[in-house]
């Protein structure tokens, strides 16, 4: 697929070949199979959530990111071990290949009282700092100026340590995007900022939120080098953020990577699609399914037989099914469980506020007289 590359002059330069050699053409035999398998988990792992959410056992809002698989894959892919990553909802895939489980995502779904948060929240809002993923949280953009920070202090202990963030093309548009990432740009931090051009922001298509004609051009405002890949093609995509990525370690700083891609499914599972122009959906489920287009290069290209390939499908029903019935088994939250993580012992905490009976500790919280200029004023 043709790849273009915006220049630092603001050219842009037309490939219709990738450049040679490829960052993916290092990829071993098993590591390409291996893209393959986290975009059908992803995929089975998704369909299998909408069954329980159908069946209302997942119980809060379900997130898909069909046909943009290949996006949460390819780039976390190019991530070392030691990197950290913040996804979104539509960035499960990512979360999978740095080490969350199948389990804990149903767990979490259908909140389970053994679920990372205790059922406290309800879809993939979890983080795990030692496997490479930070928490995501729901406003928009936000995730970037946090990013900046944790890569600001990468570049300040020397450590060898590269973050990578992903946003939505809506979120681009945000006030915490622009802060964060101008931020990070004039701070040369190791950050790799990867937006989703997935054509809409809950009903709103691209072109009614933003006059920019693509996001790469807010690279420029930036300062950044933007790149900008197909990004229902997993090679592609796995290509461009690899160059990011080491570009990044190697001191260059930020770098804005747009992928194009189409969300096949609603905001949420709750909502109808009503807005989207007749043919749309089936247009790009036909002619650009990024794992339907893998498959075909696994097989036509890279030299896979169709027993590798189905053997890999069977393994991922076959964990998805496992995980399921585990995750079926897990107990329900308990009450207490609520309070969890939130103090650090309530019963033995001393109140900082008024309450009869707890006059000396209220004493102790008060500034102690004559401290500042609190009671100065008349006297002088
Ligand atoms: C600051 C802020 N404004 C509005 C919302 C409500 N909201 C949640 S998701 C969403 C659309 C996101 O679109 P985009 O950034 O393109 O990501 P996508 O869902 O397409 O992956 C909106 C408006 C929010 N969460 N935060
Ligand atoms: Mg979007």
């Amino acid at each position: 697929m043709a790849a273009r590359r915006k220049m630092a002059d603001g050219t842009r330069q037309e490939r219709t070949a990738a450049p040679s050699p490829r960052p993916s053409d290092g990829l071993s035999r098993d590591q390409k199979l291996e893209l393959y398998y986290w975009m059908r988990l992803t995929r089975t792992l998704e369909e299998r959530l909408v069954a329980l959410y159908r069946q209302t056992r997942v119980v809060g809002g379900l997130f898909r990111s069909l046909g943009q698989e290949a996006d949460a894959v390819g780039s976390c892919f190019a991530l070392e071990r030691r990197d950290i990553m913040s996804p979104l909802i539509r960035n499960m895939g990512a979360m999978l290949v740095k080490g969350a489980t199948p389990l804990e995502i149903l767990r979490q779904y259908m909140a389970k009282g053994d679920s990372p948060t205790r059922g406290r929240e309800l879809n993939i809002h979890f983080g795990d700092l030692e496997r490479g993923f930070i928490g995501q949280i729901s406003p928009l953009g936000d995730m970037v100026p946090v990013m900046a920070g944790v890569t600001l202090s990468f570049r300040m202990r020397g450590e060898d340590r590269v973050g990578l963030v992903y946003v939505g093309d809506g979120a681009t548009s945000t006030g915490a995007f622009h802060e964060g990432i101008n931020l990070a740009a004039v701070q040369k931090c190791p950050l790799v900022v990867i937006v989703e051009s997935n054509q809409y922001a809950y009903s709103t298509p691209t072109w009614k939120q933003t006059a920019a004609k693509q996001m790469i051009d807010k690279a420029v405002g930036y300062g950044v080098p933007g790149l900008q890949a197909d990004g229902n093609d997993v090679l592609a995509v796995y290509d461009v953020t690899k160059q990011a990525v080491d570009h990044a370690r190697a001191g260059g700083g930020v770098t804005l990577v747009e992928l194009i891609t189409y969300r096949r499914k609603g905001h949420a599972e709750h909502d109808n699609q009503s807005y989207v122009p007749a043919g749309e959906i089936e247009h790009w489920e036909k002619t650009n399914d990024p794992i339907d287009r893998y498959h075909a290069v696994l097989l036509n290209e890279l030299g896979f037989s169709r027993n590798e390939v189905d053997a890999v499908d069977d393994r991922v029903r076959a964990e998805v099914d496992a995980a399921t019935e585990l995750a079926e088994q897990s107990p329900p939250p308990e009450p207490l469980d609520a309070l969890l993580g939130v103090y650090a012992d309530p019963p033995q905490e001393t109140p900082l506020w008024f309450r009869d009976g707890t006059r000396a500790a209220v004493e102790r919280n008060e500034r102690a007289e004559g401290w500042g200029t609190w009671n100065k004023g008349t006297a002088e």
